[in-house]
């Protein structure tokens, strides 16, 4: 199989409801989408990075350009259609691991459509169906917070993550918590906090949490494993795990009981399954972040999170949680249970709208074998 062309969309949606976290409050997403086309299939991949470096150093810009002027060029130089081989030959281009997980997953996509099967099949998923959870922004008021996580329960969600920041913490949790005594609630701070607050943090152990995730920078294990002693309530990084190797630092060190993972965040799917490969050796459970991505993004988590060791809910929700009109049909949907379905049909296993895709287009470029002369 031979890649012909390369085309790289960005594209802008609005959310439903605004997302508020400790880096501030958005009401759009704007992301890159990548499709690779092969012998009449063509490969669907989304790449994560945001408009603007809060969550991670990575933008749509900068993606586009380490696309448009290495990545891109090096699948067409190498001749490479397989993922792993791109995924091995990226290597040569430090950092930039949204763009590289996004090429990634589109050449993915192409070889689970070209072999007729899933993603999960590829991956060694093994369940039919993944625990649904759904992450809570800040919101203007505690009494706004617990009707939107009421919300999201009588829905059926089984799982509410909210995001804190100095300010809005310990009073958020007993709020939420007031009103829902017995729900499995854990909170998000995006790496808020510094290590003056651990007395302040510890405080959290009061509300019965499943977890507290990335109370610190990126770059802070060795605070986190100060702070994962002093507290009962596990610590699960998301930031702070960008590699195996990062994991097993982690874990070494005592940084955290759990591990986020997010393809885009550790370069695409080939080390998110080695990152849970290692996490699963250990006894260590993971779960599959999001990045409020579409749902051809999304479709590819719901893949990813059918890996046996993904035991704990996911921050995988349904389409109409996020957006009012999905780029895919049918639109993901929650199930009774709070469950998603994993799509059984080759590759993402979702069809994405042409339409809709143009009208959320503000840039478009096509990418073909250089030809030599
Ligand atoms: O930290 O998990 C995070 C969204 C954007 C950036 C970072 C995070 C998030 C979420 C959204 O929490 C989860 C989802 O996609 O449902
Ligand atoms: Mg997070």
């Amino acid at each position: 199989m031979t890649i012909e062309r390369i085309d790289l969309e960005i594209l802008r949606l609005p959310y439903v409801h605004f997302f508020e976290t400790s880096f501030g409050r958005s009401y759009d997403r704007t992301f890159i989408l990548v499709r690779v086309h092969a012998g009449g299939i063509s490969g669907l991949g989304e790449v994560v990075a945001e408009e603007a470096p809060l969550y991670s150093s990575e933008t749509t810009e900068t993606a586009w350009h380490v696309l448009r002027d290495f990545l891109v060029p090096l699948v067409f130089k190498e001749g490479i259609s397989d993922p792993a081989a791109f995924a091995r030959a990226a290597k040569t281009y430090r950092g930039h691991p949204m763009a590289k997980a996004g090429l990634e997953l589109a050449l993915w996509d192409l070889k689970a459509k070209a072999e007729g099967l899933p993603l999960t099949a590829l991956w060694g998923g093994t369940k039919a169906e993944i625990a649904a959870g759904v992450s809570c922004g800040i919101e203007d008021t505690f009494d706004d917070l617990v009707a939107r996580v009421g919300g999201y329960l009588s829905e059926g969600y089984r799982r509410i993550k909210i995001k804190i920041k100095p300010g809005w913490d310990v009073e958020a949790c007993a709020a939420v918590r007031r009103a829902y005594p017995e729900i499995a609630l854990q909170v998000d701070a995006n790496g808020a906090y510094v290590p003056a607050d651990i007395p302040h943090l510890k405080k959290l152990d009061a509300f019965n949490l499943v977890m507290v995730e990335q109370p610190f920078p990126p770059y802070d294990l060795w605070d986190h494993a100060g702070l994962q002693e002093e507290m009962k309530t596990p610590l699960c990084l998301d930031e702070s795990i960008v590699s195996e190797t990062s994991a097993r630092q982690a874990l070494e060190m005592g940084s955290c009981r759990i591990v986020n993972i997010k393809v885009g965040r550790v370069g695409g799917p080939l080390e998110a399954k080695r990152i849970h490969d290692f996490c699963q050796a250990r006894g260590v459970p993971v779960w599959c972040g999001g990045m409020l991505e579409s749902g051809i993004g999304r479709a590819a988590n719901l893949h990813l999170a059918s890996l046996p060791n993904f035991e704990l809910p996911n921050d995988l929700s349904a389409s109409n949680r996020y957006w009012k009109e999905d780029l895919i049909d049918p639109e993901i949907v929650l199930e009774k249970g709070g469950v998603i379905k994993v799509p059984t049909g080759p590759g993402i296993g979702v069809r994405p709208v042409e339409e809709r895709i143009r009208k959320a287009a503000v840039r478009r470029e096509s990418f073909e074998v250089p030809s030599r002369r």
